[in-house]
């Protein structure tokens, strides 16, 4: 077929490095970006026949995150936002294999597995961080689209040039407001919405310092402040005119150093936070009066979360099941609170925002969130229904009323697609304003566990296999029982082992009732782990 010699000719142009294998992972593809054009093109191949499988628009993002700017990425995004299935991660692994000879016959393979009518129409959309290699590494996806035949979404030549990936994101639900200004329009809305009638809220509370990581979310929120009609002032920093992507900022260096970013002047109690480079997660800080850094993860913004729309439930008089999403990660601290303080559903399971999602997908509010910032909160449809009702009910009281237009606003400020650092904001800086709460307050919910994550490198990760939501290690033969009696030395403590999805080192992770406690014990560990 003509399509076929199509991809032939252009593959050739965007050649497999021979011998190099890549797996599709927790985050998709991400490594140097020196290896991975031939990726984009396969990538491109295997998003439009995922689009004619499923006769809707497929996203493809190419980004990595908070990895360092010499690093890129892609992954797939399905038509309502989500990853896409097992079945083609590992279709997508096997395309990104295939030795150039093979490229075809591979390709074939997945048509045929997929029974895919090649004539379906295909439409794919691309989205791209701020990293240098992403133009070009974008562009080799879109040969890969073309060279099937299929249909790219945007500007120019379909070129989606200067809209970040996180569109992608309103690819869903959102489908009518698939536009910058759709975006700005219904999430800065929400937010005045939510917040003008807020009388504890003092001027003081509409500044935010905000690290933009040198990444796109920076850009969007530049191109979103006249939406907010200075109802939030943002100051912001690491705005992409100077520093590089995510060096010495962003919400993985503050989570993982424990620091704000480097160059930042913050004042006592000034209410901080930072976005990762591609403005999936964010972390929200403050340093006090005597210098101190305090960090305020997701597992904080879970619970703040959690704790405003359970109360707003209860004052609507709704019977609608929530719970929290957590992973392994989260702080002792913050599972005890929300079980026993707050009694709210606590749910463990894998690391990896898909295992979050699905899992809270089970509830009629599911708040998830990964203790690196990344998350957001799902409502079922039933749920959204009985609120807009009661919403537009004449007859019910003024209590309960007020608390389902909150809640109503409330889901109109969050990104129900996938974590979204910009809508997460909006939600956080609302329920502080609608509160009065200060960040100091905020933080004084519960008090966290000194903790500990260290990376361990071996020969092969693989040789570490987990069960219980990744709490505990079933092989290699031995090492649970060793980290299980290093544990029992220290006091509160707790400590877990597993293989990084996203980087070749198992991930070690400690906490007990002191920092030099959970320190010894995630050396401990890690010692056992060799
Ligand atoms: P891995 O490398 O599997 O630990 C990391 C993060 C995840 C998730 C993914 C995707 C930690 C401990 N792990 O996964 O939470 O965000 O990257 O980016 O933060
Ligand atoms: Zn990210």
């Amino acid at each position: 077929m003509a399509q076929f010699q199509e991809v032939l000719k252009q593959s050739a142009l965007h050649p497999k490095p021979a011998g190099l294998v890549l797996q599709y992972g927790t985050s998709g593809f991400r490594t140097n970006a020196k290896q991975l054009d031939h990726i984009m093109f396969r990538m491109g191949l295997l998003a439009t026949l995922r689009s004619k499988k499923t006769k809707a628009t497929i996203g493809v993002m190419v980004t990595a995150s908070h990895n360092p700017e010499e690093d890129n990425g892609v992954k797939l995004i399905d038509p309502m936002g989500e990853m896409v299935t097992q079945d083609w991660e590992e279709h997508a692994t096997q395309l990104a294999n295939a030795d150039q000879e093979d490229l075809l016959t591979a390709l074939k393979n997945i048509i045929e597995k997929e029974a895919i009518n090649m004539s379906q129409e295909a439409n794919v959309f691309v989205g791209k961080d701020t990293r240098s290699s992403s133009a070009s590494l974008s562009q080799a996806v879109l040969d890969g689209v073309s060279a099937l035949g299929g249909h790219s979404k945007g500007k120019r030549s379909g070129y989606l040039k200067d809209i970040p990936y996180m569109l992608c994101n309103v690819l869903g639900p959102y489908y009518g407001l698939a536009t910058v200004e759709g975006y700005y329009t219904k999430f800065c809305q929400a937010f005045i919405q939510l917040t003008k009638n807020t009388s504890n809220r003092t001027d003081d509370q509409k500044h935010l310092c905000l690290d933009g990581a040198n990444g796109i979310g920076a850009l969007k929120v530049r191109e979103m402040e006249s939406h907010l009609k200075k109802e939030l002032q943002i100051s912001l920093n690491n705005d992409g005119s100077k520093g590089r992507l995510n060096h010495q900022c962003g919400a993985d260096y503050v989570k993982v150093q424990q620091k704000p970013p480097t160059g930042i002047k913050i004042n006592p109690g000034e209410r901080c936070c930072s976005f990762d480079g591609d403005a999936d997660r964010i972390v929200y800080y403050y340093t006090d009066s005597e210098g101190t850094f305090h960090l305020l993860d997701g597992d904080k913004m879970a619970t703040l979360i959690s704790t405003f729309l359970k109360e707003l439930l209860t004052q609507a008089g709704l019977d609608l099941k929530i719970a929290v999403v957590q992973t392994a990660y989260a702080n002792g601290s913050s599972t005890h609170y929300l079980e026993n303080t707050m009694k709210v559903l606590v749910r463990c399971t894998k690391t990896g925002v898909k295992h979050l999602h699905h899992v809270a997908q089970e509830f009629d509010v599911g708040v998830y969130f990964e203790a690196n910032g990344h998350g957001t909160v799902l409502f079922s449809k039933a749920a959204e229904e009985k609120i807009q009702q009661l919403a537009e009910d004449t007859n019910v009281n003024d209590k309960r009323k007020k608390a389902a237009l909150l809640l109503r606003n409330t889901i109109n400020v969050i990104n129900q697609t996938v974590g979204d650092a910009i809508s997460d904001m909006l939600l956080i800086e609302a329920i502080l304003a609608i509160k009065g709460m200060t960040i100091q307050q905020w933080d004084t919910i519960y008090t966290d566990l000194p903790n500990r994550q260290l990376k361990v490198k071996v020969a092969d990760r693989r040789v570490i296999d987990t069960t219980d939501a990744e709490r505990r290690a079933v092989t290699p033969a031995g090492l649970q029982e060793a980290i299980d009696n290093l544990v029992k030395k220290y006091r509160q403590a707790r400590s877990f082992v597993r293989p990084s999805g996203t980087e070749d080192v198992v991930r070690v992770y400690a906490e007990a009732d002191t920092q030099e406690s959970a320190d010894a014990l995630a050396h401990e560990v890690s010692l056992a782990v060799y």
